[in-house]
């Protein structure tokens, strides 16, 4: 075992010139990667450390995230983009020992996240803001980005993760897994339909967020209005999917992924259509009527691969999605695949 990660917060910091004794440190705890810490004093900060068996080269995340506030710095003077804070030597982030880096950023005062939508007008807000930020990346060209997870989203690929997962899982998991397993398989007709979708040239490669869960955008206290997109990690090239998927798979149920008691998950229509609004209250005319069509899919998609990649860290032991107790990968899974049948049942309606 090394070193515990809070141990190295006041050598990490004296890079940037900080005393750890000028702080009272918390651990902030939603994120599923990263260890995430708060600094507070009168001007706080959070401090990361970035998961580098996730992002194995951290630096094309740097470099990604510099691209994009270049060229949002050059053309627009309205947003606010989060950037990591340089070191005293004028670097993005500072590795430890054991080879992991660490990045830090300011703590916006008089914000707060959420981990499920209450209201219409929140939904609107937060999708309206990841709307923005691929509206404005929208002419930058793509390939000054790579990807930071390859494949991240390519649901055929999770698809084949999740059966490899199966074959070499244990017994035991396998028995526990079983409801999941059968019921994940019985939506394996989605693959086909992504495979048809993405081969079919209709989604124009665009950056996107690709990690737009309703936790991962900032909102004024004051006026409750989303302030800006966090969690950038994965901008990067991807289609609009991805985006607004993650939003209905993440706004639309009164109860989040973490849920145990699945029948408190439901689909709630308008917090729905006020996401749809919001996003496309930006993205509208950038989206061609084709891609728009496949809205409902979107949703279905994001739900799916996120069950898939939740069952297989079960079956395979645990070991990418943090975890508070045993079994918590099953419960996730078995939320997603609950939330799954209900947009189903709901985008049948239609
Ligand atoms: C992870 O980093 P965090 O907790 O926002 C994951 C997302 C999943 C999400 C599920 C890099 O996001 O893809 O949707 O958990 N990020 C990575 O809650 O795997
Ligand atoms: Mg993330």
């Amino acid at each position: 075992m090394g070193l515990s990660p809070e141990s190295l917060i006041p050598g990490i910091i004296s890079h940037y010139g900080l005393s750890a004794g000028n702080f009272s440190i918390e651990r902030l705890g939603s994120g599923h990667i990263h260890y995430t810490y708060k600094l507070n004093a009168k001007k706080s900060y959070v401090l990361q450390r970035v998961n580098k068996n996730v992002f194995k080269e951290p630096e094309v995340i740097a470099s990604n995230l510099r691209v994009a506030a270049d060229y949002l710095g050059k053309n627009f003077t309205d947003f606010l983009f989060l950037s990591a804070i340089e070191t005293l030597e004028g670097k993005e982030m500072v590795y430890d020992a054991e080879g992991f880096p660490w990045r830090l950023f300011p703590f916006f005062d008089n914000t707060f996240t959420v981990d499920k939508v209450s209201t219409k007008e929140e939904a609107f807000s937060a999708a309206a803001e990841f709307a923005r930020l691929s509206r404005y990346l929208k002419d930058v060209d793509t390939s000054r980005f790579s990807p930071t997870i390859p494949g991240f989203h390519d649901l055929s690929l999770r698809y084949r993760q999740f059966e490899t997962a199966l074959k070499n899982a244990t017994p035991e998991r396998i028995q526990r897994a079983q409801e999941a397993i059968a019921q994940a398989k019985a939506f394996s007709h989605l693959v086909t339909e992504y495979e048809t979708l993405i081969s079919s040239g209709s989604l124009k490669l665009r950056i996107t967020h690709n990690d737009t869960k309703i936790n991962n955008v900032l909102f004024n206290a004051n006026t409750g209005k989303a302030l800006c997109a966090i969690d950038l990690d994965t901008l990067m090239p991807g289609y609009f999917i991805y985006d607004i998927g993650d939003m209905i798979r993440t706004f639309v149920s009164p109860v989040d992924e973490e849920e145990k008691d699945v029948s408190k998950i439901t689909v709630r229509q308008d917090i729905y259509r006020a996401l749809v609004d919001g996003y496309l209250s930006q993205m509208n005319d950038c989206l061609t009527p084709e891609e728009k069509k496949a809205i409902p899919f979107s949703g279905m998609m994001m739900t799916y691969i996120m069950a898939l990649r939740m069952l297989a860290d079960f079956l395979n032991g645990d070991i990418y999605y943090h975890i508070k107790y045993e079994g918590q990968n099953l419960v996730r899974a078995t939320n997603q695949l609950r939330l799954l049948q209900e947009l189903k049942t709901v985008n049948g309606n239609q």
